[in-house]
């Protein structure tokens, strides 16, 4: 077989967005090549989707008669992933996993301290969801403008005193937001929350027009819980990203089972060994250091509450 002369290239980039079968690539200098993917990186490989956003990908160009083809050939090692087990096509034997957003550095759950009005119990799910992914978190405590400031940090100290890091914003006056650029800054971060909060003013503050090229960043609680996942990622500065996830809040609680739970309060985590019970609920044993914690105010009765429904409801669960 003759083939016409080719002149091939190769590049290392970042997927950006994935569309029928493209793939956005972005190089280090900022310039932008479509790519179709090799087969095999397309095809699901045991437990984890092969080709996500956010990976780091080695592609080669091939160029016939002054056009250029990008092929992706390699798929670079991942960092943290954002997934979760394809509800479709998960068996009994297999659980596969949905890679949503690959080398995700951080998780940033948007609050209101009103209007609307701060929803613990929410923050905690959203908490246990990234603690089972590994996932690092900020919280964002925005409209701190319509609240005082001690008003303000005192809905959150609970989280402060676990050791989440929470940053106080005003989308309308500003504040905070240098402080929240500058946790962003370098990283790949996803921003979540829901509606009516200030996500879109936020980012806007960040980069401004920032929030109509993003639209619609996720809804934990929003719609059904089968749309589509496309999630792109938008540059905020030549070193942050965000991506943009619609149909995130189908992994409000990601793919937890009720008996390991208390591993994701982090506070909680650390005491589960010194209960009589080694399979100790936490809910009505005797001997139960964790209500031990509790009843000495160690541990927040607030958290605890929500340790206890969200427990209750894993349990009731059906399990995929
Ligand atoms: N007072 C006050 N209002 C805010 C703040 N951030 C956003 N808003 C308002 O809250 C509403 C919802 O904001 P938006 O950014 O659309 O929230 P999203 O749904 O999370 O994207 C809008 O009317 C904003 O003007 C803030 O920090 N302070
Ligand atoms: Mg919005
Ligand atoms: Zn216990």
């Amino acid at each position: 077989m003759s083939h016409p002369p080719l002149t091939r290239t190769t590049g290392t980039g970042q997927v950006i967005k994935a569309h029928s079968g493209f793939f956005t690539v972005i190089n280090r200098d900022g310039s932008q090549v479509i790519c179709r993917a090799a087969g095999r990186l397309t095809k699901l490989k045991h437990t984890q989707d092969a080709l996500a956003i956010g990976d780091f990908v080695r592609y080669e160009l091939v160029y016939s008669e002054g056009y250029a083809e990008g092929r992706i050939i390699e798929v670079l090692p991942r960092g943290r992933v954002l997934a979760r087990k394809d509800p479709i096509i998960a068996t009994k034997e297999q659980e596969i996993q949905q890679v949503i957003i690959a080398n995700l550095d951080l998780v940033v759950f948007v609050f209101a301290c009103a209007e609307p009005a701060f929803t613990p119990r929410l923050l905690d799910r959203y908490l246990v969801g990234a603690e089972a992914q590994q996932l690092p978190v900020l919280i964002c405590a925005n409209k701190t403008d319509i609240i005082s400031s001690e008003e303000a940090r005192r809905l959150f100290r609970d989280y402060e005193h676990i050791g989440y890091p929470v940053i106080y914003t005003s989308a309308a006056t500003g504040e905070g937001v240098d402080t929240l650029q500058a946790a962003l800054h370098g990283k790949l971060s996803v921003l979540t929350g829901k509606s009516g909060v200030g996500k879109s003013s936020l980012l806007n503050r960040l980069k401004p027009g920032l929030d109509a090229e993003v639209g619609a960043l996720s809804e934990l609680l929003g719609k059904g819980r089968h749309t589509t996942v496309v999630p792109q990622l938008f540059q905020l500065d030549s070193d942050s990203w965000i991506a943009d996830t619609p149909g995130l809040r189908a992994y409000a609680v990601w793919d937890v089972e009720a008996e390991e739970l208390d591993a994701y309060y982090r506070e909680i985590a650390p005491l589960v060994g010194r209960c009589d019970f080694s399979d100790c609920t936490h809910l009505h044993e005797p001997g139960c250091e964790v209500k031990r914690q509790v009843e000495t105010g160690h541990i927040s009765a607030a958290r605890y509450d929500s340790y206890r429904r969200l427990r209750k409801e894993l349990s009731r669960q059906r399990k995929w």
